[in-house]
């Protein structure tokens, strides 16, 4: 009897456990879009936790803004990854971005641009370049392909240009012949005025945004003399800006009607924007900045928007002396998204745009030239919840990081390598 009653209760949980099963199909077409992503996310390994990476004193005692500007809890990578020097042949290389072919462009700062194969090989020097100065910070900049590049072979390029007033950074285009082997027609399509004789903070970056139009990084240029520029609508120091492909002001900027005022500008109040990546996902612009002594930055860059330096900064002069009143807050002045004290340096950036290393998507992947890292940034509703230091072994300092078109990432090093870092 008890045995008859334990089958008929086994057999009715079996049948109650095989429900579901028979219930499938009548469902599918209903849960095939809503289960789709919990199967991609349960893909995902959990995100690891550690001791923030940072344990260095701060130069400043400044308080964040918020909980989590800064020192956030450590990350680690558990999926396994590769990293690779494909070339130590490179000669102060600073700006790298990916043809459609797979071949990287290359510039290096004297004036030079290689195509390197994935595996490493180099081309010859494409110059062609206008006059440069390549002293200090100066010199062959960044450079962007042309998202039309298969059918107008455009490569867009950063440079300080040279004139007796002195310097300022510059962009150009330029087309890359076919066979890769030279590049005609250089055009200046826009200056970042006034001229100014020193060799400093030219800032630098130049990126295509989803619409086409392009996004270029400018410098302070490292003087008291010009450094209150970046507060002025008037000029192009320390700034973000936003131009079409000829050249124009992007028709949508935000002071374009302003009198007076510099067309291009798109956000200001920077100091040095070294690092420049549009989130794949929002379309947003991101934007990294060196800091004074300390106070280096994460910014997410919107339009109209004052980025506050010199009136606000998490750093101080190098002699030890606060940056103008010594605050770090202001009305009308954005705060750093994160921020690093003492300086890291940060330089090219990009979002990881694929799902090769799953745990990698859609984080931000910072080269940082003191830190001598790549930093990754876990970045959660415009915060950063986690940060981990690649490659921190290498001794290196990282100048930019592009991402390739199978879900690997490039880095380049001031030493002159190459590395390729994915599976
Ligand atoms: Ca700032």
């Amino acid at each position: 009897m008890i045995k008859s009653l334990i089958l008929m209760l086994a057999l009715s949980l079996f049948l109650f456990a095989c429900a579901p099963t028979i219930q499938e199909p009548i469902d599918d077409n209903i849960d095939d879009d809503i289960e789709e992503p919990i199967d991609e996310e349960s893909k995902k390994p959990e995100i690891v936790f550690v001791d923030p990476v940072e344990t260095n004193q701060p130069n400043t005692s400044y308080l964040p803004a918020f909980e989590g500007q800064t020192r956030v809890s450590g990350v680690k990578t558990t999926s396994p990854f590769t990293k690779s020097v494909l070339t130590t042949l490179l000669k102060e290389p600073w700006g790298i971005d990916v043809l459609p072919n797979g071949d990287l462009v290359v510039t290096e700062k004297s004036g030079s641009l290689r195509i390197v194969k994935s595996d490493g090989t180099i081309g010859p020097a494409i110059k062609g370049f206008p006059a440069i100065n390549s002293n200090g910070q100066g010199g062959l900049l960044d450079v962007s392909v042309s998202p039309q590049f298969t059918q107008d072979r455009m490569l867009y390029f950063t440079l300080s240009l040279r004139s007796s007033q002195g310097s300022l950074t510059g962009v150009g285009k330029a087309k890359l012949s076919s066979d890769q082997s030279s590049l005609s027609d250089f055009q200046v399509i826009y200056q970042a005025t006034p001229y100014f004789n020193g060799v400093g903070h030219y800032g630098s970056r130049i990126v295509f945004d989803k619409e086409g139009t392009l996004f270029i990084s400018t410098g302070d240029r490292q003087s008291l003399q010009t450094r209150m520029n970046s507060q002025s609508l008037n000029n192009g120091h320390g700034k973000i800006l936003r131009i079409n492909v000829d050249g124009t002001p992007a028709q949508d900027n935000p002071f374009i009607n302003q009198a007076n005022s510099h067309l291009p500008i798109y956000a200001y109040g920077l100091r040095n924007v070294q690092g420049l990546a549009i989130d794949p996902l929002t379309g947003s612009l991101w934007a990294s900045e060196m800091g004074p002594q300390g106070g280096d930055e994460i910014n997410l860059i919107e339009s109209s928007k004052n980025y506050g330096w010199p009136i606000i900064s998490y750093g101080e002069e190098y002699t030890g002396a606060p940056i103008g009143d010594g605050i770090t807050q202001k009305e009308g002045m954005e705060q750093p998204v994160y921020y690093w004290d003492p300086a890291v340096a940060p330089s090219g950036m990009t979002f990881y745009s694929s799902n090769v290393i799953p745990e990698w998507e859609n984080n931000l992947f910072v080269a940082m030239l003191r830190g001598q890292h790549i930093a990754r940034l876990i970045i959660e509703d415009n915060r950063v919840i986690g940060e981990e230091r690649l490659l921190s072994d290498e001794g290196q300092r990282f100048r930019d990081v592009a991402m390739g078109l199978n879900g690997e990432l490039y880095a380049i090093t001031d030493q002159g390598r190459l590395y390729r870092i994915g599976k």
